[in-house]
């Protein structure tokens, strides 16, 4: 029996998925897609979970959607899988913080994976890219969306029209990324950064990052009444209560995540 092509693992309140089809340079395909949703929504019942780290290999990350899978597809089978949407789009309806650790390639579909997490860490060995256009097609998990969104119209439409790979210190300079460390730190900070936020309570944590994520959806007066509607219902979490008086208190909070 081979290899499960999704690892999942659990370290104190952080959740660890890992890209595990070594093969085949992690691409894409039904059996990593299921996995990683399989993994996600565990993770996302899971109350002791408080953030994700997702990975790949120190070689690669993911090289995009399995085109060996994809290369004889018609039409008809995408519409009627509804090919991409049916599984893909579950790292974007997460709701718990996930931070992106790539070393590698990170490449057409592997890219679009890291952009819909809510941070990205870069080993200095990471290649982003939309490569679509040099196999004829176009990207199709977010890359004309979050691109431009991420690093601009002109460096999107740069990458994406050539086909031209970007180094991790040209994502962090463009935004991409947030963070660009050493090949062998890339892990361990990422985990480090996971621990530290999945400390913090949790329903807030929550509300931070759909609050984030309500600037791309929204107009700014629309975006701040809901930061500000927000705010409100913090006030209702024993965790706000717990955090601030521990600040007047002089004392760590112990927050219980309600
Ligand atoms: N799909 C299937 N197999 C792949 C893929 C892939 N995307 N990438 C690599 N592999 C396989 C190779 O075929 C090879 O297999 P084998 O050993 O059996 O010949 C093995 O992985 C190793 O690959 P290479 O020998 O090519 O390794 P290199 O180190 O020489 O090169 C690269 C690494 C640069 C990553 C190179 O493999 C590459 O360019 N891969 C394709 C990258 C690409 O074009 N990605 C975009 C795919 S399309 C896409 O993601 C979006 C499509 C539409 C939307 C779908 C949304 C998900």
């Amino acid at each position: 029996m081979s290899a499960a092509a999704v690892l999942s693992e659990v370290r104190g309140r952080v959740g660890i998925i890992t890209l595990n089809r070594p093969e085949a340079m992690n691409a894409l395909n039904d059996a990593v897609m299921d996995g990683l949703r399989d993994a996600l929504n565990a993770f996302e019942a899971d109350a002791n979970i408080g953030c994700v780290v997702l990975t790949g290999s120190e070689k690669v990350f993911a090289a995009g959607a399995d085109i060996v899978a994809m290369q004889n597809m018609e039409y008809a089978d995408a519409y009627g899988s509804d090919f991409i949407t049916r599984n893909w789009e579950r790292l974007r309806t997460f709701r718990k913080p996930v931070i992106a650790a790539v070393a590698g390639f990170a490449l057409g579909g592997g890219c679009e994976l890291a952009m819909m997490c809510d941070m990205v860490f870069a080993a200095e060995t990471a290649r982003f890219g939309q490569p679509e256009i040099k196999i004829g097609t176009i990207p199709g998990a977010g890359g004309t969306q979050r691109l431009p969104r991420a690093v601009g119209k002109a460096l999107a439409m740069d990458l994406c029209l050539s086909g031209r790979l970007m180094d991790a210190n040209e994502a962090l300079r463009a935004g991409l990324v947030s963070r660009v460390l050493p090949a062998d730190e890339l892990l361990s900070v990422a985990l480090r950064t996971a621990e530290k936020i999945a400390g913090f309570s949790l329903p807030a944590l929550m509300m931070m990052k759909e609050s984030v994520n309500r600037a791309y959806e929204s107009s700014l007066s629309e975006g701040i009444l809901f930061e500000r509607r927000t705010l409100h219902a913090t006030f209702a979490l024993a965790d706000q209560k717990e955090g601030m008086q521990a600040f007047v208190q002089k004392r760590e909070p112990r927050f219980i995540h309600r």
